[in-house]
């Protein structure tokens, strides 16, 4: 294939939207189209993964159904259909006991590191922080940075500068129409789970000091249990539960049974 032209390499960067940008857009799109009607136009496959109110990770095949049931049947303990109070305890504490490598009953900042790389490495990879977010923000500055140009040149080649200013104007308007799209999304763990935690371990450190308590932990369980318990009679049913941003999405385009 021949080399492409500078210029016209050049046009192109400056008229089309960054590919991961438009991915994203995407994925956010099929996300807000998850409770309509029709299908979706095509089909994006995120991970078939359900992350627990703690953050533990539950993964399936695309095509099987979607793991939350696998967390629930573990998590009520006494098959009665219903997820008491003490059951979710237990759950969140045999979780903080495998985060909590060193046995010190605090989860430190190594091993929180470890969660995000080794446990559930997709809460990294779904984050506003890396990859997509960080793409967007950076093509946004550049989008607006073409717009002054075209307006500083004078003639013809200003007539020029002019247009490819508004060109770029208005790719910047849909970079920043994205980029507002992909902020008011979920992100990270919230994709995957009934909570809204991007990341639900670090979520727990209610002093910020990097590390996550026993005491912050129980805490923050506590919480959690009256957020899924929305009647309030210290029972949930697998029902009851929310279905996850995911879930939603993969239901709707048939890759999870
Ligand atoms: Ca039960
Ligand atoms: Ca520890
Ligand atoms: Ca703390």
């Amino acid at each position: 294939m021949p080399p492409i032209p500078t210029a016209v390499r050049q046009r192109r960067e400056r008229t089309s939207l960054p590919a991961a940008l438009v991915k994203l857009a995407a994925l956010t799109a099929l996300l807000a189209l998850a409770g309509c009607a029709s299908p979706p136009p095509n089909r994006l496959s995120p991970p078939n993964l359900f992350i627990s109110p703690s953050g533990a990770p539950y993964r399936a095949l695309n095509g099987q159904a979607y793991p939350v049931a696998d967390w629930f049947a573990q998590v009520d303990r006494d098959h009665d259909g219903a997820m008491r109070r003490a059951e979710f305890d237990a759950d969140a504490d045999g979780f903080f006991g495998e985060l909590d490598q060193n046995g010190d009953d605090a989860i430190d900042g190594a091993e929180v590191h470890r969660y995000e790389t080794l446990v559930a490495p997709e809460i990294v990879a779904f984050s506003s922080k890396t990859g997509l977010g960080a793409m967007g923000a950076g093509s946004g500055k550049r989008g607006a940075g073409g717009g002054k140009g075209g307006k500083a040149r004078g003639g013809r080649g200003g007539m020029r500068g002019q247009v490819q200013g508004q060109a770029a104007s208005q790719i910047s308007q849909k970079v920043a129409q994205a980029q507002k799209r992909y902020m008011a999304a979920p992100k990270g763990a919230a994709l995957f789970s009934v909570l809204g935690d991007p990341e639900p371990v670090r979520a727990a450190d209610a002093n910020l000091d990097w590390r996550v308590t026993r005491e912050e932990w129980r805490a923050a369980t506590r919480v959690r249990f009256k957020l899924l318990d929305t009647n309030g009679d210290a029972s949930v049913s697998l029902g009851e539960l929310p279905a996850t941003p995911v879930q939603r999405l993969l239901e709707y385009s048939g890759a999870s049974g």
